[in-house]
């Protein structure tokens, strides 16, 4: 019976929420698009109505006016507005067209002048056939196979890229490299490594990309929810996929719900505005947030409020932690009051959220800036000791989870059927597929890259293994913008001036495209198309991706080049598979029909799904129905159930807070069970070598670096720069005022930002989202301003531990002063010399 009840509630709820799309205007004119190159393409283009396309962030509806995009606004009129969803026109030529309109050469780099390397960034561009550029780079890339073997190119090439599953440019030029015999590719992501890598060893899992307890089941039974470093209000605007809306939907709920609402961030985040009264606001020092779970723990211990039950039944190892917390070997108790002088929260208030944890159903929701950081394998492991020690994991809206910020985890799962997508293929010829039998031998730490280049044939520790860095002579990036994303970019530099060769796929001139040797100009997703789900962990649409407009005349889909490419390689035929753009959508979209044909699944509003002609012409979305499984899930709800017959994939089967595993690779930085570790640079270390702590969170207005090109811009630029939001008393000491251009800058690298005054950011530490175009005054000179104001010039590039390698772009320290020179004229979204 309450099954039954249960479905129909899910089924007029999601009924509801998608009743709001209105029918589709009919293709009005129809258009056959000629690419300029080598291959040919047909599709339907609207020259006067409306296309339902989609993005990271979320279905799009946009209204086209003789060929022209005129409107972009949220497919579903009744969720949560998005304002990233309003700027498509933008996105089409950018500030200032800074488009790649053709295909482009360094010119030095054509010329082969001996000094070439050196002008990367510095150099004139000069326009060449694509006929012309695919020989380039053919004979190129075949030059470095012949001289180095797989190992000489780099094809890592990290990237947010666009939504699709078939203009999937990463996947795209993984499957070129794999088939013309291998590359140098990177583990893990800038995202979440650290955790990624410290969680199969602790839970079995890499929990940070997995399902969480569903919201439905939050909402109605837990009574504390803790948002610990995590900003949802922002991230959960985008999803890897597309997003489904939903999270901020639940989040919307959690504010109305009554239920204490604490925030644990350094910064008065977006989230905390959002719930004004509603949640509490604790400001920790930033990089402290193992020390202030410590302190919790103590507490609990010498109170007795922890659950022997639960330690002794599912967890391994809590003896050892116990001694550590106790001080009984490093003679430094763990108290609260300890844990006050490092994490700046008074020793009463530890205390109390000791009591009110335990006492509570309590859910951890935590990002992942505390894992982005020096050591940050410890405090996701620390987060789930606590957990543990309150005894909650695996009930109804208790334990932890590391994902309802990103990509709407905790929405309801679907039974919906997966569409396919483009994959890497595998090596063609008999000879190469021997050398590539270990596939990771070929890889490095993905944020391991500007290391890797400098110092070719050093040997690294990483998860139980060793890495020796490959001699890398060429660099292919596709879908991914390096010198925004990647920690210390002056030393980025330095490494990208090594190999022979960097060849760029990108749609706009980043400062990526502008330090490489020869760019292909790429079609935006509005001018393809494609297919994407929405929802990483609900799976709850099928979006169509329907081109919008017309291309630029020499622009080509990633797809285009890489079939060229491997024309000239000789693997055209295996490349394509002999299917046009249409017939691999037909056949991703079939994946799912097939299965839902099979298993009867229908649609949430009880129509059985369309097949891909009904469902292409229709050109709107689709929506699945989250199953009662997924709206009652509970993480780890079997494992507390039976441990022994749903044991973890740990060695032991159960949460290993001390890790055997761990200790046999006696890595520096990463000892057997959570720790306190002081990081490189913090607020309290003895001789702190700049007066600020940076923290550089992921933006509000754009997703990284993406949209940074749109008008989204004006709402937060100031004086035409990035914002540096400073606290009054600081900017008072320095004398900065609201506006004022502020010289940011420490050993590694100096940027200009626009002055924010604003006690959001509390007394010493200062906030620059991460994502603004690396802009160089003088790209000839080292160490040169950043005119822009992109954070990563003056982060730091070391991994997080031996053991998972991963960025720490939130451990960094930094010096501010009102700027006094001549103001520069902002480049960043200006093309280069010659383009
Ligand atoms: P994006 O801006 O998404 O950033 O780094 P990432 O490189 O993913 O870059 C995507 C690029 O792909 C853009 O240049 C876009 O134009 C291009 N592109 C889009 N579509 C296509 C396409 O179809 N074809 C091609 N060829 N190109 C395309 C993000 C990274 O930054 C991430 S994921 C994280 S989590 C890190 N976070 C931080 C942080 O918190 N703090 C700091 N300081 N630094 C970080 N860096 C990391």
């Amino acid at each position: 019976m309450k099954k039954i009840n249960q479905e129909r509630r899910t089924l007029l709820k999601y009924t509801g929420i998608f009743a709001a799309v209105p029918f589709i205007n009919q293709v009005l004119d129809k258009s056959t698009l000629l690419a300029a190159g080598l291959n040919h393409f047909t599709t339907d283009l609207v020259i006067n109505g409306e296309v339902y396309t989609a993005a990271h962030w979320g279905a799009l509806k946009l209204t086209i006016k003789e060929g022209k995009i005129i409107k972009s606004q949220n497919a579903f009129d009744n969720l949560t507005p998005n304002p990233l969803q309003n700027f498509t026109a933008d996105l089409i030529d950018g500030i200032n067209t800074n488009r790649i309109k053709a295909p482009m050469v360094r010119k030095s780099y054509l010329e082969k002048k001996s000094n070439h390397k050196e002008l990367r960034g510095a150099d004139e561009w000069v326009e060449i056939s694509y006929e012309k550029a695919i020989k380039l780079v053919s004979d190129e890339i075949k030059r470095v196979r012949k001289q180095k073997g797989p190992n000489g190119i780099y094809g890592g090439s990290y990237g947010w890229k666009s939504s699709g599953n078939f203009h999937n440019s990463r996947t795209l030029l993984h499957r070129f490299l794999t088939m013309g015999g291998g590359f140098v590719g990177g583990l893990g992501d800038y995202s979440a490594s650290a955790a990624q890598v410290i969680m199969p060893h602790v839970l079995g899992t890499l929990e940070v990309y997995e399902q969480q307890t569903s919201w439905p089941i939050v909402l109605e039974h837990s009574k504390v929810v803790v948002i610990w470093g995590a900003n949802p209000m922002d991230t959960l605007r985008i999803a890897w996929t597309s997003t489904d809306n939903q999270g901020l939907e639940y989040f919307k709920k959690l504010k109305e719900s009554g239920k204490k609402i604490l925030c644990i961030d350094p910064i008065k985040s977006n989230t905390i505005e959002f719930f004004e009264d509603k949640a509490e606001w604790i400001s920790i020092t930033p990089n402290t947030d193992t020390a202030l779970m410590l302190g919790i723990m103590h507490t609990m211990l010498i109170t007795q409020k922890y659950d022997k039950n639960f330690l002794e039944e599912y967890t391994e190892g809590f003896e050892v932690f116990e001694k550590y917390l106790l001080g009984k070997e490093d003679n430094t108790p763990k108290t609260a009051k300890w844990a006050s002088q490092i994490c700046g929260i008074p020793e009463n208030k530890i205390k109390e959220l000791a009591k009110l944890f335990f006492e509570n159903r309590t859910m951890f929701m935590a990002g992942w800036n505390m894992q982005r950081q020096h050591h940050g394998e410890q405090p996701h492991w620390m987060l789930v000791t606590l957990s543990a020690m309150i005894g909650q994991i695996g009930l109804p809206g208790g334990g932890f989870g590391f994902s309802y910020h990103y990509s709407n985890g905790g929405s309801p799962s679907t039974n919906a059927p997966v569409i396919g997508g483009i994959s890497i293929g595998k090596v063609l010829s008999k000879e190469e597929e021997k050398t590539l039998m270990d596939g990771a031998e070929l890889a490095i730490p993905v944020a391991r890259i500007a290391d890797c280049l400098l110092n070719a044939g050093k040997t690294i520790k990483y998860n139980g293994r060793e890495i020796t860095y490959p001699d890398i002579d060429l660099i292919y990036w596709v879908g991914g913008n390096p010198f925004v994303h990647h920690q210390d970019t002056n030393t980025l530099i330095k490494a990208w001036k090594k190999p022979s060769s960097v060849i760029v796929h990108d749609i706009y001139w980043t400062p990526t495209a502008k330090m490489a040797d020869i760019v292909f100009p790429i079609t935006t997703p509005y001018e393809r198309n494609d297919l994407t789900m929405s929802g990483d962990y609900s799976n709850l649409s099928i979006y169509p991706m329907k081109q919008a407009i017309k291309r630029l005349p020499k622009s080509k889909h990633d797809f285009e080049v890489f079939t060229d490419l491997a024309k000239a390689c000789g693997f055209e035929k295996q490349y394509t598979e002999n299917k046009s753009e249409m017939q691999w959508l037909e056949e991703f979209y079939n994946t799912a029909y097939n299965q839902a044909q099979k298993t009867g699944i229908t649609l949430a509003d009880g129509n059985n799904m369309p097949d891909f002609k009904t469902f292409w012409k229709n050109n709107r979305p689709i929506t699945f129905a989250p199953t009662p499984e997924g709206e009652e899930f509970i993480r780890y709800a079997d494992f507390r159930e039976d441990p022994i017959l749903n044991p973890l994939g740990t060695p032991s089967g159960k949460i290993e807070i001390y890790s055997k595993t761990i200790e046999k690779m006696q890595y520096e930085g990463c000892p057997a069970f959570p720790q306190w570790i002081e990081p490189i640079e913090w607020k309290g270390m003895k001789n702190p070598p700049a007066e600020f702590v940076l923290v550089s969170p992921h933006p509000s207005l754009r997703l990284h670096s993406q949209l940074s090109n749109t008008r989204l811009r004006e709402q937060y630029a100031i004086s035409n720069r990035e914002p540096i939001w400073i606290n009054p008393q600081d900017a008072k000491n320095k004398g900065i005022k609201n506006g004022d251009i502020v010289r940011a800058f420490n050993k590694r690298g100096q940027i200009l930002v626009g002055a924010v005054i604003s006690d959001i950011v509390p007394k010493g530490v200062v906030r620059i989202y991460e994502g603004a175009w690396y802009d160089p005054e003088n790209p000839k000179e080292n160490n040169t301003l950043c005119k822009n104001g992109n954070a990563n010039v003056l982060t730091i590039d070391l991994p997080s531990s031996e053991l998972a390698n991963g960025n720490i772009a939130n451990t960094a320290m930094i010096n501010i002063e009102k700027y006094k020179g001549t103001i520069p004229k902002l480049t960043a979204f200006t093309p280069p010399k010659g383009a």
